[in-house]
């Protein structure tokens, strides 16, 4: 059986609108299983949503009705929930399914083309969060805790080490060298949110190009989507984690090192697009933990994908056998070159920010 034989009984018992023409595979996420549907009268999103990372189907689609209501609300452009023929959210049949309309004439990019997508993607992020200010974090449940807590990564990483399940540890040795050596450096971002140096708001928390649909004709952000985990965090995070998937001269799962490159001229790029978004909200602190944030997620989306290659590869999608170690060694490779531009990535930013 096809996609389109095996998921039509499934999308029909969405409130779509004409007759189901044919289901696709679609885009490159790592966690949903995403597919294209097509009916005769207009197009959708349909994703099988992962539950084994989140397990709490009723949670998350609050999380995402709540915001995406809110944001509409408020006149900006963003996902729809299409309910299910009962009025529902999401279905439960062979898996947990939800359906969203389509957003036409736009695209999302693997990696920027030019500089001024990567510039619009910054703003794009930088107004998200600010559209979200007044929303009260408190109506959104913590869908993955500590999902940005580096020490509890780094921790994980290290049972994974001593577990290795799959006596995988020898064959990355010298990036396990790497992430011990620079634990001193993971626990900033949590030490200063608990003490309330770093502010609390609601951020994306997975703020990767390709969670942008930007406008296919102007290039400018239209929507920002992949709200899975929209959760209290802090714009450090949102911040770095573009830089780590976006500055990068190479892919996250380039196989040659040597061609990934941290780039400061797409670092500048993307800080001139969020901080002219955040200008009016960014806290003295958080101007100056930008460029740290911009590190400690490298280094923890390194772990994170060194702890998955030890255990298995249990949680991201791989396509080959080492692939989260290749997407590891990026990481790596990128997070050391980002450490040595610290000083000139914080002239950026002020420069961007006109101090
Ligand atoms: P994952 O969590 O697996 O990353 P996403 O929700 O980000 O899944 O969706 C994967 C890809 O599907 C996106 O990168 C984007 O290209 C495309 N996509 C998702 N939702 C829409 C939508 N409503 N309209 C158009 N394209 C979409
Ligand atoms: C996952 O869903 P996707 O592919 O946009 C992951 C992110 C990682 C990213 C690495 C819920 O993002 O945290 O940074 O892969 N999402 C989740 O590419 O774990
Ligand atoms: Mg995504």
């Amino acid at each position: 059986m096809n996609d389109t034989e095996r998921c039509r009984p499934i999308a029909e018992r969405f409130e779509i609108e004409g007759k189901t023409l044919s289901i696709s595979p679609y885009g490159e996420g790592h966690i949903n299983v995403t597919y294209l549907l097509v009916t005769d009268r207009r197009r959708y999103i349909l994703q099988k949503m992962n539950t084994k990372i989140f397990p709490d189907s009723d949670a998350l689609m609050g999380n995402i009705c709540a915001v995406t209501g809110y944001l509409r609300e408020r006149g900006v452009e963003t996902l729809r929930v299409v309910p299910t023929r009962e009025g529902a959210p999401f279905l439960r049949e062979q898996g947990t399914w939800r359906v969203y309309d389509f957003i036409e004439g736009t695209v999302t990019y693997q990696t920027a083309p030019n500089l001024a997508v990567f510039r619009n993607s910054g703003r794009a992020f930088g107004e998200f969060q600010n559209h979200l200010d007044g929303f009260r974090a408190g109506q959104l449940r913590p869908i993955l805790p500590r999902f940005h807590d580096t020490p509890k990564r780094f921790a994980d990483f290290c049972a994974a080490l001593s577990a290795d399940p799959l006596g995988r540890a020898a064959e990355c040795r010298a990036e396990t060298e790497w992430l011990l050596s620079g634990e001193a450096n993971y626990g900033l971002a949590m030490a200063e949110l608990k003490s309330g140096g770093l502010p609390l708001r609601v951020t994306h928390n997975d703020t990767k190009l390709n969670n942008i649909l930007m406008d296919e004709k102007t290039d400018l952000g239209r929507a920002v989507i992949d709200l899975d985990t929209v959760m209290p965090g802090s714009m450090i995070f949102d911040f770095g984690d573009s830089i780590r998937f976006g500055a990068s001269t190479a892919a996250e799962d380039e196989r040659d090192v040597d061609r990934v490159h941290f780039s400061l001229t797409l670092f500048r790029a993307y800080a001139e697009g969020f901080c002219g978004a955040v200008k009016g909200s960014i806290t003295a602190r958080e101007r100056e933990l930008l460029p740290y944030g911009a590190y400690l997620m490298t280094a923890e989306c390194g772990m994170r994908f060194l702890t998955d290659y030890l255990l298995g590869d249990v949680y991201f999608t791989t396509k080959y056998p080492e692939h989260n170690l290749v997407r590891a060694r990026t990481q790596l490779k990128l997070m050391s070159e980002m450490e040595r531009a610290l000083p000139q990535m914080d002239a950026v930013i002020r420069e961007a920010l006109g101090k």
